[in-house]
């Protein structure tokens, strides 16, 4: 019965959480099983559907209206075909690149959770190609659909790449008669080799005019692991709005790294094995300890607005912690997200100098998350969720399961302490730790990212990257480093196989709202002192300077240039004891800033990459830190652009950006896959609550 019920859900039933189907199958077949029938007659089939029609509707009344809600796939599809019977109807390439919630205004956002405005009008942007011309569309999806506004964008750089044309350019080369030949050359065959498309980037060239995507392709045969095995030394770069190929290179044959070795599924691994460990399950017998309720979800003393946008990925809005005195909600940030991932590689030769990507921009970080797989990328007991954005053609493709919910009881401490020092006493008390995790999985390509955002009881909100997956390989002649005479720009990890030096930029987009939007901007810095009076045997200490940004200058900071805190504080709010209210940022490793000289062309594009941390004036428009068209992008339009305005952020709604760095000297052990390696940092509270709340937690 419960798989019969599955099959007639409404179709917009099957966006809902995998919770809430669950719940919905449940409660239809309790329903269904107390309708009374007579004995040997089929149930009553045909009520059905109107009961899960009653069902659907409850659930959308239950489901609190938001006005920062993703769009749904119908409202995509609406948006899309009013589009395409709109003026733009004539074209003949109609290709939809965005399609996005326009977000409403923070003040009436505001005003809305607060209970001072009635529903928002909900409105959708848009960015579509359509005869070579990037269209930025408005929709008024509360007014019947109407497009309230068609600019031309006639700027630098394009929307990106769609990967139904990345598709569509990767298997142009197997109709290009030198490919297929450069393949039969290497003694390969055609059906063993795979093309996958590459941002070109820029590089000083004159105005194109053309989108462009360089093929990189690869060998399977006996692997799946395509990455390991580079078809090097050719080059073919495609015009995507021809759709054609432009410019074939074949420059040198050089031998495709065996496939042995390679394949990472437990199924083709032979013996000797690893040690293999017991299995472990998180239980929790009084069962979830969060709701998730539309997209708004509670845990503990937290509540959220989660979303998904398919370059961002996932987007927290309207994060507010509870205060245990009171029990009111104070607010602590009103979005963030991921902005932008740039990833250059550092080596210049023909077929690798315009390796620079920028995930976000470029390819669409949220359409690349990756279906979770429970027990592997998250507890099985999470609550996992979809996600759905638009295909170049307007229509809805859903993501199953691209993000779970879940609570972590790792078994570490939160707190701790044992008093031994009260003659005849031993006081020893403590609170296991708990948070609540928020996952995406972005797959680009050969490399994967493990995206938290983990939210604690004592207040902090912990943002992790872990990077995984396949690094990317260059072919190489020699098989051993004691043949290599210069710089490779490498570490050779497998032979013939030569693990490329590179860097990993994850941008982070922090509206903070410590207790209100106006907040500043503190360095906290250490500086030591002196003793000179001779009143101490001590000749020194240090002391806490601290320096308020005034404007957007001094919100540029480089991390460990220097000893000190970091804070966001609220100027207009203080403890009872009189500190302001505050956050404070902590890096957690991974801390790298870019090396390429300021005038080479990707750093031009990434300035922003050469301090981890930026603060700016609130602007809605600025969102991406890379800028809003970041394929074949300039650096006209980006967050170190926007920081020269030098703007007034002292007790000002202002924005943090935060560069979680890596660079990447790749090792043996990256091959054939690399273990998840973890960066990010943690959003504290900084005097914000009078004492440390999780004192008042009461243990299990
Ligand atoms: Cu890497």
């Amino acid at each position: 019965m419960k798989s019969l019920i599955w099959q007639l859900l409404p179709s917009q039933l099957r966006h809902f959480s995998e919770e809430k189907r669950r719940q919905a199958v449940s409660i239809v077949s309790n329903l269904l099983s107390s309708v009374p029938r007579p004995p040997m007659l089929p149930m009553a089939l045909p009520n059905l559907p109107t009961l899960l029609l009653f069902l659907f509707c409850l659930s959308r009344s239950s489901a609190r209206y938001h006005p920062l809600d993703p769009l749904t796939p119908s409202e995509i599809s609406t948006i899309c075909r009013t589009i395409k019977s709109s003026h733009l109807a004539s074209s003949k390439s109609l290709a939809f690149h965005y399609v996005g919630l326009d977000e409403p205004d923070k003040p009436d956002v505001l005003a809305w959770q607060s209970g001072r405005r009635a529903a928002l009008h909900r409105r959708a942007f848009v960015i579509a190609r359509a005869d070579g011309q990037t269209h930025e569309l408005y929709i008024d999806i509360s007014n019947n659909n109407s497009i309230t506004s068609d600019k031309i964008y006639d700027g630098f750089g394009y929307p990106r790449v769609n990967v139904e044309e990345q598709a569509a350019a990767s298997a142009l080369p197997f109709n290009h008669t030198p490919f297929v030949e450069s393949v039969r050359k290497r003694g390969l065959e055609l059906k063993e080799v795979v093309c996958l498309a590459s941002t070109v980037g820029w590089f000083g060239e004159g105005r194109q005019g053309r989108r462009l995507v360089n093929l990189l392709c690869f060998v399977t045969g006996d692997t799946v692991n395509l990455y390991t095995r580079p078809l090097e030394g050719v080059t073919i770069l495609v015009d995507l709005d021809a759709m054609e190929i432009v410019e074939y290179k074949d420059r040198k044959v050089v031998p495709v790294p065996k496939a042995a070795g390679t394949d990472y599924r437990a199924s083709k691994q032979e013996p000797p094995f690893g040690p293999q460990t017991k299995p472990g399950v998180v239980v929790q017998p009084q069962g979830k300890g969060f709701t998730i309720d539309g997209h708004i979800v509670s845990w503990s003393n937290w509540v959220f607005h989660l979303s998904f946008d398919a370059r961002a990925g996932v987007i927290i809005s309207l994060a507010s912690v509870q205060e245990t005195e009171n029990w009111t909600h104070r607010s602590v940030l009103y979005r963030g997200h991921v902005s932008e991932l740039f990833v250059p590689y550092m080596n210049p030769s023909e077929e690798w100098y315009y390796r620079t990507f920028f995930d976000a921009g470029e390819y669409g970080f949220g359409l690349c998350a990756s279906p979770l797989e429970p027990m592997m990328d998250c507890p099985a007991d999470a609550t996992f969720m979809d996600a759905c954005y638009a295909g170049q053609d307007g229509k809805p493709v859903v993501i199953p399961n691209a993000l779970c919910v879940f609570e972590r009881y790792a078994g570490d401490p939160s707190w701790r302490h044992s008093e031994f020092e009260i003659p005849g006493k031993v006081v020893t008390e403590g609170r296991a730790d708990a948070s609540l995790v928020v996952r995406m999985v972005g797959t680009i390509a050969n490399y994967d990212y493990v995206m938290d955002w983990e939210f604690k009881i004592s207040g902090s909100i912990k943002l992790g990257v872990q990077t995984t997956g396949v690094v990317q390989v260059k072919a190489t002649p020699y098989a051993h480093v004691d043949q290599i005479t210069e710089d490779e720009h490498g570490t050779l990890v497998a032979e013939n196989t030569m693990g490329v030096y590179h860097d990993h930029y994850i941008t982070y987009y922090l509206d903070l709202d410590i207790d209100g939007s106006n907040n500043s901007f503190v360095n906290s810095k250490l500086k030591t002192v002196r003793v000179t009076d001779g009143g101490t045997p001590r000749k020194s200490y240090w002391t806490v300077v601290g320096e308020t940004a005034k404007t957007e200058a001094d919100g540029r900071v480089a991390l460990g240039s220097e000893p000190a805190y970091q804070l966001v504080v609220n100027p207009n709010k203080r403890t009872k004891l009189g500190n302001n209210v505050g956050y404070r940022l902590i890096s957690n490793g991974a801390t790298a800033t870019s090396l390429l000289s300021d005038d080479d062309y990707p750093q031009i594009r990434a300035s922003y990459t050469k301090k981890q941390l930026w603060v700016t004036a609130y602007n809605k428009s600025e969102r991406w830190a890379a800028g809003l068209y970041t394929d074949q992008s300039r650096g006209d339009d980006n967050l170190a652009v926007w920081s020269q305005r030098n703007r007034v952020i002292e007790d000002r709604d202002i924005v943090l950006w935060y560069t979680v760095g890596f660079h990447h000297i790749p090792c043996q052990e990256d091959f054939p896959l690399m273990p998840t390696l973890a960066g990010g940092f943690e959003l504290r509270p900084y005097n914000f609550f009078e004492s440390n709340p999780l004192i008042k937690i009461r243990p299990h």
